[in-house]
């Protein structure tokens, strides 16, 4: 197994499973080196708390990356998620291309929305800067809700094929590469993934579970990288990320009284042995 070295640029939400407290050890659990930067500061995520703090990390990143630079590192994955700001976009933009190694692999999560609304604090302008990076990814992570936005799609909660067709299509048009498409769901009880590689269509399907926990995006995109680092096709990687936040959301329902965030860890091993 190549031992990869990945930066992940992500916030950290100090309590909500989410960003780095999730990326951190699933990639690690994947067998990666996990080098991290992150964007901002939380006392917890956006989704649910109030009155969380927020430390803005914008003004760090150019000299971290000199210093990386200087040092002569690069990374063979960046993968980035939740951005605090729009200059905070322009800055990842040009942190991806001063330490990429040649072979590097680039993934964009576009976390800012869900269930048809923008996250707290973030609006069209930032919409805007993230199709810009989107640009610059080998694979986007877009859940439907930020696939509208990215798009100017109206938001639908049904849909068919058509529709699904019409945001690869749009997507593909600002830039993005190969489309992970997640939550794409064409019958009741049923959800799934749509992967774009190359201009082929491949759709995973599976149960949908009754209940919906924050952060399962991130432990998704987490494992999809983890996993294709790992050297896994990026079908095989879709997959086994759908697998695995399954398993998480399974667990975190028996859980009492968890609400925030879902319940990852006890089932790392499960990602393990998947890979
Ligand atoms: O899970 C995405 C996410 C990451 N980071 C912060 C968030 C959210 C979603 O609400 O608020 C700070």
């Amino acid at each position: 197994m190549a031992y990869k070295k990945i930066l992940t640029v992500q916030d950290i939400s100090c309590v909500g499973q989410c960003s780095l407290t999730v990326a951190l050890p699933i990639l690690s659990a994947c067998g990666h080196e996990t080098c991290v930067l992150p964007s901002a500061v939380l006392s917890t995520h956006t989704g649910g708390f109030s009155g969380f703090t927020f430390r803005d990390l914008t003004e760090d990143m150019p000299a971290i990356c000199d210093h990386w630079q200087r040092e002569k590192i690069s990374f063979s994955g960046i993968y980035t998620g939740y951005l605090g700001s729009i200059r905070q976009i322009d800055h990842v933009r040009d942190i991806m291309k001063k330490v990429a190694a040649p072979d590097c692999i680039k993934v964009v999560d576009p976390a800012m929305a869900d269930f048809g609304k923008l996250y707290t604090g973030f609006d069209e302008a930032f919409v805007e800067a993230m199709k810009s990076l989107c640009a610059e990814a080998d694979y986007v992570l877009p859940n439907v809700t930020e696939s509208c936005f990215l798009t100017g799609v109206d938001y639908r909660t049904e849909y068919d094929r058509a529709y699904v067709d019409l945001l690869l299509e749009k997507l593909t048009q600002i830039g993005c590469k190969n489309i992970i498409l997640t939550g794409i769901s064409y019958a009741p009880g049923r959800t799934g993934v749509v992967l774009l590689e190359k201009g082929v269509y491949r759709y995973h399907e599976h149960e949908m579970l009754p209940i919906t926990c924050h952060g399962t995006g991130d432990i998704y995109a987490s494992a999809f990288v983890g996993a294709l680092l790992r050297g896994k096709d990026a079908y095989t990687a879709a997959r086994i990320a759908a697998n695995y936040t399954m398993e998480c959301v399974r667990y975190t329902a028996t859980v009492e009284d968890h609400w925030y965030g879902a319940a990852f860890e006890p089932v790392l091993g499960k990602l393990i042995g998947m890979l």
